[in-house]
């Protein structure tokens, strides 16, 4: 670690992973276990809520809105001409087989998608139908969760060889004394795949090491949340022999990581019901669908959340990295906003619902001012004063 300036504070810990706020979560997993099932039901019936006619990116990504219960208040309270809520991005990944590191399968080209998004979205398959064939013969989704483990950390390693190798002829060969501390960072990457052979994420890093994690992207160091794709008859009776084998690797291989049962079938028929039907099966079922829980976590685990900005005109919800801080999250809605920050007056949501209005909440001395150094929480309710242009202070509401 290069050594720290004297009296420099201690930096907060760094995330892994690319800045900004167009992240998205990749659906991975070996063939037919309902990566693509679960990717049209999940775009399709969300696009069709809101009617959000741009979700569709290309036909293997698409963006769906994050349900809030907030953001529909808002939107009730304030009957905005313009609502834009926050969107998760996914993208439907084709399936990939033992031996893809190496190229088996149609290997190398999706292990490069991997690559290219920022969460992982992990579906197992425990649904057992003859008329669709499992690529390793009987469904089992503890190999299964073992076989993609391997693939992506030993396409890590192939790639961490050719940067160490890089880097190993610049520090040992060319005496060059500065890349020294990312060789060591590499080796000890190197370290946790090969020998204690296990996902970069699931292990502490300094933030000297995060750089060099981020210069690098590699695809175990991306955040992964288990999908368990039942049947619908298990779905429904919220029972499966693997449930408990499942928790017991991901606890072992993934501390802490989130596993979320669903069942694609499931929510194919739910989706292809009417609205009156779709409540009495709910009801009859004492069910609901886990598509939301499913887009919620996802973006949370991509590290983002988002603040409100709220009017007639407009109730608009703006992603931003956790951590985020006032003038930055300004700059989200206009580079100006950044420039000239003059402050951010925010209002906590459940404030705003509890008391009923802005008045209200400022009667009630809730509605704060806040300076440059303010860190934006998850559902803020801000409006940002600026400086426009040549000392014009103007006061602007988007
Ligand atoms: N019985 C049953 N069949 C399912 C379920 N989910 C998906 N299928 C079926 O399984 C087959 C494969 O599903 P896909 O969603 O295309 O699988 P995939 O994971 O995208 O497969 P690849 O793209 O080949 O990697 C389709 O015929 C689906 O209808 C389920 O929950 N139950
Ligand atoms: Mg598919």
């Amino acid at each position: 670690m290069p050594p720290k300036k004297k009296g420099e504070a201690p930096k907060a810990p760094a995330l892994i992973g690319r800045v900004g706020t167009s992240l998205s979560c990749g659906i991975v997993g070996l063939p037919n276990v309902g990566k693509s099932t679960f990717f049209n039901v999940l775009t399709k019936s969300q696009a069709s809520a809101e009617n959000f006619p741009f979700c569709t990116i290309d036909p293997n990504e698409n963006k769906v809105p994050v349900p809030d219960e907030r953001y529909d208040f808002l939107v009730d309270f304030f009957k905005p001409a313009s609502k834009v809520p926050a969107f998760l991005h996914v993208t439907d990944i084709a399936g990939l087989v033992k031996g893809a590191h190496e190229g088996k399968g149609l290997g190398n080209a999706f292990l490069s998608h991997i690559k290219a998004v920022d969460g992982i979205y992990h579906v197992v398959r425990t649904f057992e139908d003859d008329d669709i064939t499992h690529v390793e013969g009987e469904v089992d989704p503890v190999r299964d969760l073992e076989i993609i483990k391997e693939e992506l950390r030993l396409k890590d390693i192939e790639f961490l060889e050719s940067r160490i190798t890089d880097l190993e002829k610049k520090v040992k060969r060319g005496g060059d004394k500065k890349s020294q501390p990312e060789f060591d960072a590499l080796a000890k990457i190197g370290k946790c795949l090969n020998e204690e052979k296990m996902w970069i994420r699931t292990k502490e890093w300094s933030s000297f090491e995060i750089e060099v994690l981020n210069k690098h992207m590699f695809i175990t160091s991306k955040p992964v949340i288990y999908l368990v794709n039942l049947s619908e008859r298990n779905y429904l009776r919220k029972k499966n022999k693997w449930l408990g084998k499942i928790k017991e690797w991901v606890d072992k291989n993934d501390p802490g990581a989130l596993i979320i049962p669903f069942s694609a079938g499931f929510e194919l028929t739910y989706f292809n019901m009417d609205e009156d039907e779709q409540k009495k099966y709910l009801e009859e079922h004492k069910t609901t669908s886990n598509l939301n829980k499913i887009i919620v976590n996802g973006f949370k685990a991509l590290q983002l959340e988002y603040f409100f900005t709220s009017g007639a005109d407009e109730v608009k919800a703006w992603p931003i990295q956790k951590g985020t801080k006032a003038p930055q999250a300004a700059g989200k809605i206009h580079t100006d906003f950044e420039k000239g920050f003059i402050m951010a007056e925010v209002m906590k949501f459940v404030d705003f619902k509890e008391l009923g209005s802005e008045g209200a909440v400022k009667s009630a001395g809730k509605y704060r001012q806040q300076g440059r150094n303010y860190v934006v929480e998850d559902g803020d309710m801000i409006l940002f004063k600026f400086n426009a242009g040549a000392g014009l202070s103007d006061k602007k509401k988007k």
